[in-house]
This record gives structure tokens, C-alpha cells and sequence, in this order.
């Protein structure tokens, strides 16, 4: 178990009610104003918050972590928001976060398991309807499902589009969280949801903002909205 970390079924539970998942992504946020950006997102309202530092090994990341946002598990913890570390299930433990995010070329389940114990949230990146279900099956915690649109916070893959959002909702959504991803902004938000999607996690267009605080506050009224 994460010795710090909250307990899974009060992330889980965490993790049910979210509806704004945001990412601390190191290709949009200086260093020095990391620990700074964490909290205008937490500040604005995120509800689940993952690291994610392509380009850094899990040693890289801890180190990140420890010169340039020392207090960003205390900053989640104070708020109530998990802390989810993407691709490293080590460094999630070493920071005693919450949970970890991997990708479909990441492995198994029970390969993360083995690092993280059961008590650990672990997510799952999917990109076809198969995937989803087959993340399901295998016992991940919740999905993301996308990208929706072409987005170049991931580039080099397609945007699935939107139909399979319903089948997804249907099939996938009443036993794990599915959260959509994917070149998601302000400007079709409600396309998004009207497809069918009830859960977002959305990137450069809170990291990019003038005010992230404000822009994430913004979407939070947005999706709160549309219950
Ligand atoms: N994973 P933005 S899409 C990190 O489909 C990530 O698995 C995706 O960033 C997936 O909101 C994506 O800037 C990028 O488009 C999301």
C-alpha cells in the first residue's frame, strides 16, 4: 500500500465521482514552476492529477520530483486529489502517490501489480473499443480512452473520433471509470459530452492557459453543468 497515499477505496471512490482528470506534463510546464502549476490545477479543481515526464526515466522523474515540486503529494493529499504517476510504477511508490497510468506497450497488470501491491490505483491508456474492454477484463482501475482528436501532446497517432463513445460508456463505464482524452478544449466540450463522454482528462488547453487556475475552474463549471 502507499504508505502515505489515501486508501483505494477511498481513491477509488475518488476516482468514481471525477469528472476532471488533469496532467502535470512536463512538455508544457517549466521545472521551476512545477510545484507552482500543480497547485493552480488542484487550486481550479482538478480531481485527479497524474505526473507525466516523457523523456525521463524513473530515476529522471523521481529527481524532478524531489529538487522541483518536493510538496506535490502533500499539495494532493491536502486537497483530496489522487496522485497518479504515469509510466513508472517504482517512482509512484517511491513518492507513495496514489496510483500509476501506463500505456498499451507497458505491459500487463500483473507485472505493475507486482511492483505496486493491490492497493495501488493503476490506469490504463486505451484507443479502440477492444482495448477498453480487454483493460477491463484484465482488472484495471479505470481507463483513458482516446485520443479523441489528433492532439500534439500525442503525436503520432490518430484521433479516434467519437462513435465509440457510447459503446464505451455503455460496455466499459458502468464497472470502471472511463475518463476521454485527446485534443479535448473548451470549444468542444459540449460535442464531447454530447457524444457521451462524462469524464475528460484535458491537458495543453489548461497548461497553455493565461490562468490555469481560472481555465480549470472554467471547465469544472462547464462539466458540472452536464450531470
Ligand atoms: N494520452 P491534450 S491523448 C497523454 O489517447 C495522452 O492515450 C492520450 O493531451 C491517449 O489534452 C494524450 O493536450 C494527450 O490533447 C492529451
Amino acid at each position: 500500500m502507499a504508505i502515505a497515499g489515501m486508501e483505494k477505496v477511498a481513491v477509488s471512490h475518488k476516482l468514481k465521482r471525477a469528472r476532471l482528470y488533469g496532467i502535470l506534463d512536463m512538455g508544457y510546464v517549466q521545472k521551476d514552476t512545477m510545484q507552482q502549476v500543480a497547485g493552480q490545477l488542484l487550486q481550479g479543481g482538478v480531481e485527479v492529477l497524474q505526473l507525466r515526464a516523457k523523456g525521463y526515466d524513473g530515476a529522471g522523474v523521481l529527481a524532478l520530483v524531489r529538487e522541483w515540486a518536493p510538496d506535490l503529494g502533500e499539495m494532493c493529499r491536502s486537497y483530496g486529489v489522487p496522485l497518479i504517476v504515469n509510466d513508472f510504477a517504482e517512482v509512484a511508490v517511491a513518492l507513495a502517490a496514489d496510483g500509476v497510468h501506463i500505456g498499451q506497450d507497458d505491459g500487463s497488470l500483473a507485472a505493475v501489480r507486482a511492483v505496486v501491491g493491490e492497493e495501488m490505483i493503476v490506469g490504463r491508456s486505451t484507443h479502440s473499443p477492444e482495448q477498453a474492454m480487454a483493460a477491463v477484463d484484465e482488472g484495471f482501475d479505470y481507463i483513458g480512452f482516446g485520443p479523441l482528436f489528433p492532439t500534439p501532446t500525442k503525436q503520432g497517432r490518430p484521433g479516434i473520433g467519437l462513435e465509440n463513445i457510447p459503446l464505451v460508456e455503455r460496455e466499459v463505464a458502468g464497472r470502471i471509470p472511463v475518463f476521454c482524452i485527446g485534443g479535448i478544449v473548451p470549444e468542444n466540450l459540449e460535442l464531447v459530452l454530447a457524444s457521451g463522454a462524462r469524464r475528460v482528462v484535458i491537458v495543453s488547453a489548461l497548461l497553455q492557459a493565461q490562468d490555469v487556475a481560472a481555465a480549470t475552474h472554467n471547465l469544472i463549471s462547464k462539466l458540472q453543468l452536464n450531470t
